[in-house]
């Protein structure tokens, strides 16, 4: 009996896992979904909250993995760039990554709105912050990198020393957010009780969070007890 209910359970998980959940009403926020996108951990980088920095500036990600940029004030960016030209757009085909400005008023606090990118390839991504007051954030060393090289002399340090003698931090022309989404939060930087808002024309799936996963193992443990 335990075990054909445990079966059932388990038989169900794909479902659970595979479907779009949309929480009718102010569920807890561990049920709720904490980003979109294909499935994989999920990273949060800090824009802003330790001065004209990233925290961390430097992100190891899997295909598949989802990082999270959160902006604390008052004013920043997320803009792709090739390690040869920092603080430029990078020249790539397809739309590179571009978050727009999200700005937070509120000292100490992220801004209600987060944006989000799915990384497609094991290559690095280079980034910058496109806000140009006091000074060019990203010559003053606002940047950042995904999956540097493991070796060679393309490091964070090396396009920082280059972003140093640009003296600039272009804006893209393109209309954000390109490369990723944007989504609302509340305050408290937990997703609001219904599906997050999205601005973005990528495919994306939705993923559950660690909390769903706690949840349902906690009915495993309620069923096996
Ligand atoms: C959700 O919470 C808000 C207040 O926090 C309340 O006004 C609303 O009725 C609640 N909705 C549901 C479905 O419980
Ligand atoms: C943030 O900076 C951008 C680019 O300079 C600007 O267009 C926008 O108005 C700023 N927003 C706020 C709230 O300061
Ligand atoms: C988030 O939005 C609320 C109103 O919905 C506002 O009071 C608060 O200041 C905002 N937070 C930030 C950091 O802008
Ligand atoms: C950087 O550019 C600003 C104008 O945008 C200029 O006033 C400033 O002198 C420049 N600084 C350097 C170090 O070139
Ligand atoms: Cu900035």
């Amino acid at each position: 009996m335990i075990s054909s209910t445990f079966a059932l359970v388990l038989a169900a998980l794909p479902l659970a896992f595979g479907a779009h959940y949309y929480p009718a009403g102010n569920a807890t926020s561990s049920y709720l979904p904490t980003a979109t996108g294909s499935a994989g951990p999920v990273q949060t980088v800090s824009v802003g909250k330790n001065g004209l920095t990233f925290t961390p500036d430097t992100v190891s990600a899997k295909i598949g993995d989802e990082i999270v940029f959160e902006f604390f004030p008052k004013n920043h960016s997320i803009v792709q760039a090739d390690f040869n030209n920092p603080c430029n757009p990078a020249a790539a085909a397809d739309s590179i990554i571009f978050s727009g400005f999200i700005p937070s008023a509120a000292p100490g606090r992220p801004a209600n709105q987060t944006f989000t990118i799915t990384v497609k390839d094991d290559k690095p991504i280079w980034l910058y912050c496109a806000a140009l007051l006091p000074k060019p954030h990203c010559s003053v060393g606002m940047v950042a990198v995904i999956n540097p090289p493991k070796q060679g002399p393309n490091t964070l340090d090396a396009f920082r020393l280059l972003a140093a003698k640009t003296n600039t931090s272009t804006v893209p022309a393109t209309p954000p957010p390109t490369g990723g989404h944007v989504e609302t939060v509340t305050p408290s930087g937990t997703p609001t009780g219904g599906r997050p808002a999205e601005f973005t024309g990528a495919a994306s799936s939705f993923v559950v969070s660690s909390g769903v996963v706690g949840g349902i193992m906690a009915v495993f443990a309620g069923i096996m007890l």
